[in-house]
């Protein structure tokens, strides 16, 4: 796609709308910006496109659309707002950065990971896995710059690991990946997708315009992605922590397995793994899968997951206080999440939870809890709907607090020594917060701060 002389119109100027005008500008498109935030708010990102000759709309949302040839929305930016709908009306293609990265240049190796959870962890290692194996590297997508900075300053030959979320692939039309992945399909987003079906079929878009010569991987266990398979019309690799496969990835003696049809090959002795619990077992033996197939070296792909100490926010261990221990999983940002940090924290667990209702329901998080959790901690906008729900399975002992100071110290009261404290909210931080990272690095300060009052 040439964009040479383009009027491009960049929706949000947040992350990924810095990136997409800094690409746009340096192609010779003639970039016009509009944010609904103020100027004042948006300081921090005008910084760095200070010095280009860009149109501008703040404090709004409503362009003149005659002369737009193609708008680039920031992926949170529901299709259901004005501008959107007027632009459909008049023709005007809406597309995320990612289709357009990949319009720019399609025969680029992108490898796109998606599922409901586990997509930052396996992208990071996947990343780790080819930069360790020698290749120019880009982690990008939900993670990262943006993918057009990145773009346009690499290589033909450079590798793009790129961390897909449902609202960047909902946008897509011709995007098209040399290797696809879905790792798992839970219920999330339904307020944003408004039905379930509609986020699935977000999901199906990172492999359904793949074709024979390129790879779709895919979880064995996910019931739900068993019968997607079924869709798949590119080279199906499926990957299995629960059972044994004729190819692919799966769990054998204590090893991490590849089976190419003929040979089975040790990759990494489950317990030279560092990262907790068998979701992460799952993002492991996709990640040697997406190694496997792009021809990477065995050994050395054992040696770099043996050193891969996982992501921030991701069932981080933070701290022990006292003989308690603290973990960060702020990035447990729906119910589905939350069940696979709970079963991997050693218990008796104290679960600080809630956060912005994206329209979860949370029996099966309650369900989880067993003989795992004791003490429930809730605060934000679902705190109400968790206590009900808790209430409803018999789960009382519930305490409700006002914000993540109280959360801290209601649980370290709550805790004895061989207790954990899990921050794994089961919900979107927007309540509270601007990201899910600064909710994760409150949680961490005030545990700090706790240490340092327990030590006077
Ligand atoms: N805005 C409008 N009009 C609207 C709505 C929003 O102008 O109707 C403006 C906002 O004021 C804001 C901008 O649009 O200034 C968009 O900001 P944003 O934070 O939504 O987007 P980015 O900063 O570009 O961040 C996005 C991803 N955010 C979302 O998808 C919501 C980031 O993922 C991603 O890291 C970044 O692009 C780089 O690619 C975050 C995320 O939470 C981590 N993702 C969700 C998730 O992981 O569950 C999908």
């Amino acid at each position: 796609m040439n964009i040479d002389n383009k009027r491009v119109l960049v929706l949000g100027l947040g992350i990924s709308g810095v990136s997409t005008a800094k690409a746009l500008t340096k192609l010779g498109a003639k970039v016009v910006i509009s944010d609904l935030k103020t100027e004042e708010e948006l300081r921090s990102f005008l910084t760095e496109i200070r010095d280009m000759n860009l149109e501008t709309y703040f404090g709004t949302n409503n362009v003149p659309l005659d002369n737009i040839d193609l708008i680039v929305k920031s992926p949170g930016i529901p299709l259901t707002i004005d501008i959107i709908k007027e632009a459909t009306k008049r023709g005007i293609e809406v597309i995320t950065d990612l289709e357009l990265a990949y319009r720019i240049s399609p025969d680029r190796n992108y490898i796109a990971i998606t599922g409901t959870n586990g997509k930052t962890t396996t992208t990071t290692l996947v990343g780790e896995l080819f930069k360790g194996c020698g290749f120019n590297t880009h982690v990008s997508g939900n993670i990262g710059v943006g993918i057009l900075w990145d773009l346009v300053n690499s290589n033909s030959e450079d590798v793009f690991v790129i961390e897909a979320s449902s609202f960047q692939l909902e946008s897509t039309k011709e995007f098209k990946p040399k290797v696809s992945v879905i790792l798992n399909i839970t219920p999330d987003h339904i307020n944003w997708h408004r039905v379930y079906e509609n986020y699935i079929n977000a999901k199906k878009k990172v492999f359904i315009n793949q074709a024979s010569n390129e790879y779709t991987i895919l979880n064995y266990d996910d019931p739900l992605l068993k019968e997607i398979g079924k869709e798949v019309k590119s080279n199906l690799v499926w990957f299995s922590v629960d059972n044994k496969l004729s190819k692919g990835a799966y769990i054998e003696n204590g090893y991490v397995v590849i089976n190419d049809g003929k040979r089975i090959y040790k990759v990494v002795k489950i317990e030279d793994i560092r990262i907790l619990g068998k979701h992460n077992l799952e993002n492991v033996l996709a990640s040697v899968s997406v190694g496997w197939i792009m021809g990477l070296d065995l050994k050395l792909m054992g040696e770099i997951i043996k050193n891969f100490k996982g992501v921030e926010h991701r069932i981080e261990y933070v701290d022990t206080i006292d003989g308690v221990k603290f973990y960060n999983d702020s990035k447990g940002t729906n119910p589905d999440a939350s069940i696979k940090a709970v079963l991997a924290v050693n218990p008796p667990i104290i679960l600080i939870a809630g956060g912005q209702d994206k329209g979860s329901e949370f029996d099966s998080l309650i369900e989880s809890f067993e003989n795992r959790v004791k003490s429930l901690v809730l605060l934000g906008e679902t705190k109400e709907k968790i206590k009900n729900t808790a209430l409803k399975h018999g789960f009382k002992n519930v305490h409700m607090v006002n914000n993540m100071k109280e959360a801290v110290y209601k649980s370290f009261q709550l805790a004895e020594p061989g207790d954990s404290v899990l921050l794994s909210p089961a919900c979107a931080s927007w309540d509270m917060y601007s990201s899910f990272e600064l909710r994760g690095h409150d949680f961490k300060n005030v545990v700090s701060s706790l240490k340092e009052e327990s030590n006077v």
